[in-house]
Parts: C-alpha cells; sequence; structure tokens
C-alpha cells in the first residue's frame, strides 16, 4: 500500500452564511476528536495548513435579502485563493467548515486548478436558493446558485462576488440526502435537469445503487476530479445533532460511510469540504464530540479508512524470532 499522496488540512472559521453563531468553532473540534492523528495513520503526508482568518466588515447592510454579503464574499475570495494553491502544490484537500457558503470558495479554489471537476453534494438541503428564491437571505443556503452557469442570467450582482463567475454545468453535480427542499430550488432542481437522490430515493434504491448511478452520471464519459462537498446535516440528527438545520430522517452511519468508502474506491477524490459542525448547538458535551468524531469518520473514510482492515506489502509482516 504505497500512498505517494499528501494531504492539506485547511480550516475555515466562518459563520455568517447563517444567522447563528458557533459553526465558526468547527475545525477546533474537528481537530480535536483527532482528525491530523487519524489521516496519519492512514499512510498520508499530511499537512495542517492551520486555519485562515477573515476580515468582518462593520457595516455590511444587506444587499436585496442577502446576509451579509461582502464579509461571506471576500471570505470565499480568501478561501478560493487558499484552496486554489493547495491543490495546485499536489495536495489533495480537506476543508473543515464553517458553515456551507464557504463551498463557493472551495469548490471555485479546487475547479481554478481542475476545470473538468465534478461534484457531489450530500446534504439534506440543496443549497441552491438565489437571492430571488431564498426564504431566509442566508448564503449557507445558496452556494451551488454561485456556481451554476445555467443560473448566470438569475444571480444578481452581489457586493463581495464580483471575483467569481459560474463554473459548472447541472450536469457536473449529483445529490444525496436531500429531505428539505425549497419550492424555488425545487424547480431549479427540475428545470435543470439535475440528478439528484432524495432520503425517499436512497429507501428505494439502497446506497449501492445510488453510488452506481451518481458514478455513471460523472464519470461514465470520462475519469476526472470529485469535489466533495459534505454537510454534516445530511445525517440522521441522532448521529449528527450539533449542526444549525437539524432535519428529522437523514442518512444512517453505514449510508454515509458507504459513500465515502465508494468515492475514495474511485481514486479521484481531489478536494472535500467538511461543514457545518457547531459545537454551540449540541445539547451536551456528549452530542458535540459524537458529531465531531463523526466528521472525523467521513473524511477518513473519504480518504481510504476501510470498515474491512488493510495490510502493508507481504514482505512487512512481522516474521516468527
Ligand atoms: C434553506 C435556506 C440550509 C444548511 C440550512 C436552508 C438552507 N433552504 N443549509 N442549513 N446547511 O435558508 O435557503
Ligand atoms: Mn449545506
Ligand atoms: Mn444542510
Ligand atoms: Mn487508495
Amino acid at each position: 500500500m504505497s500512498r505517494a499522496q499528501s494531504v492539506a488540512v485547511l480550516g475555515a472559521p466562518f459563520s455568517k452564511g447563517q444567522k447563528r453563531r458557533g459553526v465558526e468553532h468547527g475545525p477546533k473540534v474537528i481537530r480535536d476528536a483527532g482528525l491530523m492523528e487519524r489521516l496519519s495513520s492512514l499512510d498520508y503526508s499530511v499537512h495542517d495548513f492551520g486555519d485562515l482568518t477573515f476580515h468582518h466588515y462593520e457595516k455590511d447592510e444587506p444587499y436585496m435579502d442577502v446576509k451579509f454579503p461582502r464579509t461571506v464574499g471576500e471570505a470565499n475570495k480568501t478561501l478560493s485563493g487558499a484552496v486554489s494553491r493547495a491543490i495546485g502544490a499536489g495536495h489533495t484537500l480537506v476543508m473543515l467548515g464553517g458553515d456551507h457558503s464557504l463551498a463557493i470558495g472551495s469548490v471555485s479554489g479546487h475547479a481554478q486548478q481542475c476545470p473538468d471537476l465534478c461534484l457531489i453534494w450530500v446534504d439534506a438541503h440543496a443549497d441552491v436558493n438565489t437571492p430571488m428564491t431564498s426564504p431566509s437571505g442566508n448564503l449557507h443556503g445558496q452556494p451551488v446558485a454561485f456556481m451554476l452557469k445555467e443560473l448566470q442570467d438569475k444571480m444578481p450582482a452581489i457586493p463581495g462576488f464580483s471575483w467569481t463567475k459560474p463554473f459548472l454545468t447541472s450536469r457536473d453535480l449529483v445529490y444525496i440526502g436531500l429531505r428539505d427542499v425549497d419550492p424555488g430550488e425545487h424547480q431549479i432542481l427540475k428545470n435543470l435537469g439535475i440528478q439528484y437522490f432524495t432520503m425517499r430515493d436512497i429507501d428505494r434504491l439502497g446506497i449501492q445503487r445510488v453510488m452506481e448511478v451518481t458514478f455513471d452520471h460523472l464519470l461514465a464519459r470520462k475519469q476526472r476530479p470529485i469535489h466533495l462537498s459534505f454537510d454534516i446535516d445530511a445525517f440522521d440528527p441522532s448521529l449528527a445533532p450539533a449542526t444549525g438545520t437539524p432535519v428529522n430522517g437523514g442518512l444512517t452511519y453505514r449510508e454515509g460511510i458507504y459513500i465515502t468508502e465508494e468515492i475514495h474506491n474511485t481514486g479521484l477524490l481531489s478536494a472535500m469540504d467538511l461543514v457545518e459542525v457547531n459545537p454551540v448547538l449540541g445539547a451536551s458535551h456528549e452530542a458535540v464530540e459524537a458529531t465531531a468524531s463523526l466528521a472525523v469518520d467521513v473524511i477518513a473514510s473519504s480518504l481510504g479508512q476501510t470498515r474491512e482492515g488493510a495490510h502493508a506489502s507481504i514482505d512487512d509482516v512481522p516474521p516468527v524470532n
């Protein structure tokens, strides 16, 4: 098992894509749950790029209904540059959020280096509202709308976002785990023909078939880099209670881990986000630790930790002495 590969871990302690405080502590609790040790034990060379620091505008008036547009826009610009540099240097990137608005910077930075990437979005939510369809004005419910070329003429010029242009087509994206989709989002999913698997679809097809169709859809024509954007609220709230918007009826532990094992097995994972872990919203210390430890399992599994175990070359088995 020789992995010449290196993993870069980048923290993005940021919360202005939504209104609840606490999600900016996500990187710390995920690290405290043992992330770096787990990745090192997978035989990667692991580089901790630390946490980014973000500028918060004191006066950041809403644009239409969009909250903190300049603060979110500039944070994502910063993140995009950092992700692009890390990928350009040859690392597999792990971004620790922070709220899901950070995917704008993370995926766009990845796309700068890998223009043909595809995106797997694991989430209870579709996060594809435009400022006009958004019921909340929160940018963590809108990141995908910034990425899709087909929505370009539906997106107003939001202050803070002039640095980014859409770079993805609707065929480059698959959703898994949806169960709380707003009417405007549903219209976008249907109109653009986006491939998505709701929790109901997982009930019908089983997670194995869902992954088969996902890779068929994204990779059948050609192999290309994968960006995995994993919102911890995709899991059932009984497993991931410490998050801003828990929705009943989510992924089981085994479904979530199967998704990430299969993504690892493609050999094409190039960058991933793990977002929306909010330690302030856990009802107890145990609830927070369970959520953070689940996040570590998701990341480790995406990067090759297996349930069946693994072994080094036969020459490395200790001889009888
Ligand atoms: C809703 C909105 C959302 C995460 C909530 C919710 C979006 N669709 N995303 N929690 N991670 O406000 O747009
Ligand atoms: Mn999300
Ligand atoms: Mn979500
Ligand atoms: Mn491998």
